[in-house]
């Protein structure tokens, strides 16, 4: 059974935006290690956000690692799109209540984007966040202005 197609793009998004933090077009250990040290050289290396971030990528790499085929993992110890893409779908696919690497990722992006640790994520974190990922300020506004909307 084919994974919604909307849902593939949402995780092909993630996967270029939040997590290939050296554009290589694949996960390595290298991506994890340079997005926890933008958010160290942003929030501080006591900040709950660096060490939430410390924490949840290195989850989420153990799982997409042991997603990855095992020639990927011996040879180049890489995470392709298309493995990215099978772990989400495995999820959706046999309904599985969230893996321990899922729920990392939420841990992980919400203290991310709720830079004041109210729990609430405003309009203004969101754009400096995704200002750290390479995201326009228009382009994120926008986004919010639409989820916002959605979530009211
Ligand atoms: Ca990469």
């Amino acid at each position: 059974m084919p994974v919604d197609s909307f849902l593939e793009k949402k995780w092909k998004h993630a996967f270029q935006v939040f997590f290939d933090t050296n554009k290589s077009e694949s996960l390595e250990k290298q991506d994890f290690d340079m997005l926890a040290e933008k958010i160290k050289q942003q929030r501080g290396e006591d900040s709950k956000a660096y060490r939430t971030a410390k924490a949840s990528v290195d989850r989420i790499w153990k799982a997409a690692a042991a997603a990855a085929t095992e020639t990927d993992i011996v040879l180049k110890f890489q995470v392709s799109i298309d493995e990215w893409i099978a772990m989400w779908s495995a999820l959706v696919l046999q309904a599985k209540t969230a893996d321990d690497w899922q729920n990392a990722y939420i841990d992980y992006m919400f203290t991310l984007l709720d830079a004041s640790g109210d729990d609430k994520i405003d309009k203004n974190e969101y754009v400096q966040v995704m200002k750290l990922y390479g995201v326009g300020t228009n382009e994120a506004g926008s986004a919010f202005d639409k989820f916002a909307q959605v979530s009211q």
